[in-house]
């Protein structure tokens, strides 16, 4: 059943968000039936806890589950990293189990490069000024800003206002999550430089990105893997390259097409061919053929001002 069209050695994905209706289960499985890499990382907010109700788990979300399951059996090296919807993982972290690996945060070699793989939402609760004091605190300070990032949000709760969350500041206001993002790849970027690391990668913004970052004569590569709500995005590494796959979505040429066969629709300008070719001749019982175009007619008399693949 496994097809390998997809050779990635190594697969980087977050914020797929299962069990939520945002999640694009079915998309996201018919990737992950493609692939059977080496090393799978899932970085974070893998299965949303935070917004766990009972009452929704679709079929295709528990699919995406064992296909996860079934690649571990397979071999490939799993890595769950926690995020802030997973966070009520955080206290089982470190945790190993065969091939699979439970953790808050990975240290990566590849190919003789360093990596430092992350979710991101420790950057929520501080500017950058302070992230990068409590970062730069020797080893544990990610970890520091962990636990007091998760101490903040129990106070909030505990005072009846809502946790920090990034999606809160991008519906705030366009300028601000602009700014935010920038912020936040710099920050990453920074503190990756400062401890030498040659990658940084991270989830959370849902901002798939793949750009080196200069700054004093240093460098470091910062990847973002994006997510399976809205970019359908997976960092991808391959004969020694990294890329961002982007799930097929119908290009501007495709989209296109669609809009106009759409609009001559509406304007009721059928092709004859279509007519033709819809109307099938009267059926030997007597009754009249199916008109599949007084049937688009009727569909597009709703009140429908656009269409999207
Ligand atoms: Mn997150």
């Amino acid at each position: 059943m496994v097809s390998k069209e997809n050779k990635a050695r190594v697969v980087i994905i977050s914020d797929l968000h299962l069990g939520t209706y945002g999640c694009q289960a079915a998309k996201l499985l018919k990737y992950l039936n493609q692939i059977q890499p080496e090393t799978l990382i899932l970085n974070g907010d893998i299965i949303d806890i935070w917004n766990f109700r009972k009452s929704y788990f679709p079929d295709t979300h528990m699919e995406v589950v064992r296909r996860i399951l079934k690649l571990v059996s397979l071999g490939t090296n799993v890595y769950y990293i926690t995020g802030n919807h997973d966070e009520a993982l955080r206290k089982y972290a470190v945790f190993h189990m065969g091939s699979f690996h439970l953790l808050n945060k990975l240290i990566l070699e590849l190919d003789g490069k360093k990596y430092w793989i992350f979710h991101g939402d420790v950057f929520d609760s501080f500017n950058k000024g302070w992230t990068k004091i409590l970062a730069r605190m020797g080893g544990w300070g990610y970890d520091l800003l962990i636990m007091l990032n998760r101490f903040i949000n129990v106070f909030l709760e505990s005072i009846g206002k809502e946790k920090m969350s990034f999606s809160k500041r991008v519906k705030s206001s366009v300028k601000r999550a602009l700014k935010w993002i920038t912020d936040f790849e710099e920050t990453a970027a920074d503190l990756a430089m400062e401890q030498g690391f040659d990658y940084v990668v991270c989830g959370h913004i849902h901002q798939p990105q793949l750009k080196t970052i200069e700054k004093k004569r240093k460098r470091v590569i910062y990847m973002n893997s994006g997510d399976w709500v809205e970019n359908l995005t997976a960092l991808e590494y391959k004969d020694g390259q990294w890329s961002v796959h982007r799930y097929h979505q119908p290009g501007e040429k495709e989209q296109k097409e669609v809009q106009e066969t759409f609009e001559k629709l509406r304007s009721k300008k059928f092709p004859a061919e279509w007519s033709f070719s819809f109307k099938s001749k009267k059926s030997e019982d007597g009754n009249e053929p199916f008109d599949a175009t007084s049937l688009l007619r009727d569909i597009l008399a709703t009140n429908v001002k656009s269409v999207q693949l």
